[in-house]
């Protein structure tokens, strides 16, 4: 039997371990060592730096949520922009908006594109898009020359470890603002809440500094340490549930997760969360 070991907790006491029937691709890019996995649970599975993005079997609760919840929340969102995303899931729940005019995913490595777009042709539909436009750049560089100019943010990025680091640092936030229209939305995967408590008191202590709207909601992602992972929802102006309505949400096709009611849901949070937050 072959075993994939998702090393990143280890020094915690802990491990995912997915068994594997063949490795399709392995290669190492500018910026990070890149896998696909043939799993005997959980279909194929990406892997960058040793750590699971996504797994065919559960990725939709992480992309739909990803994705979902800001556009749901802003009163009419015409452009987005995903910082990250180069597999390509979020921009496929993207790109089931037709009041959207502009996709922008900026992507530092095209690598993961290239390799999401051979082995998860589930995705792949979506960058044909005509409204999407990659581009391929660190998303902290591209961001700063941007004012004013996206409705939603979503920040689809790795761990804060690595080249996702700097997308979880207090000048990428300040500039997600001002790249913000004025009643703009932005959100961003931000760890679990039952093993990354200090790092997401800390992000919200940083982040209430710059947006006046700061909330944290979850998804349920077997494949990812314990099993969630939750997101930082910023907003200039309005609450994640001011401008939902069931209409515009029944309207999405192909869901599997997201609906109106769990987007109401996902924000009332664990009573040791709420509380760690609210201090
Ligand atoms: N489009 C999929 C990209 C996924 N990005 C988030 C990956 C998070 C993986 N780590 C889970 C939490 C453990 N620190």
């Amino acid at each position: 039997m072959n075993w994939f070991t998702e090393t990143l907790e280890t020094s915690l006491g802990r491990q995912v371990q997915i068994e594997y029937k063949k490795i399709l691709t392995s290669s190492h890019s500018d910026f990070q060592h890149l896998e696909v996995f043939e799993t005997v649970p959980y279909g194929k599975m990406l892997v960058l730096d040793g750590v699971i993005q996504l797994t065919e079997f559960d990725h939709f609760a992480y992309h739909e949520m990803l994705i979902h919840v800001p556009m749901n929340a802003h009163s009419n969102p015409k452009s987005l922009l995903i910082v990250g995303g180069g597999d390509g899931g979020a921009l496929a729940e993207a790109v089931k908006y037709p009041s959207l005019e502009t996709i922008i995913l900026c992507e530092i490595d095209k690598t993961v594109i290239d390799v999401s777009r051979k082995h998860f042709p589930e995705f792949d539909k979506a960058f044909d898009d005509k409204r999407v436009t990659v581009i391929i750049r660190d998303a902290a560089e591209y961001i700063k020359h941007k004012t004013n100019a996206f409705d939603v943010i979503a920040i689809d990025s790795s761990d804060p470890i690595g080249p996702a680091e700097i997308l979880f640092q207090e000048a990428f936030y300040r500039d997600v603002f001002s790249a913000l229209t004025e009643d703009g939305v932005a959100v961003s995967q931000s760890e679990s809440m039952y093993y990354h408590q200090d790092f997401i008191a800390e992000l919200f202590a940083q982040n209430k500094t710059i947006f006046p709207v700061n909330e944290y909601y979850y998804t349920l992602v077997p494949t990812y340490p314990s099993g969630t992972i939750g997101f930082s929802f910023c907003s200039r102006s309005s609450g994640p549930t001011t401008h939902l309505q069931a209409d515009r949400v029944a309207e999405l096709t192909g869901l599997r997760y997201y609906s109106e009611a769990i987007h109401r849901s996902a924000f009332v949070l664990p009573v040791f969360l709420r509380d760690k937050l609210a201090r």
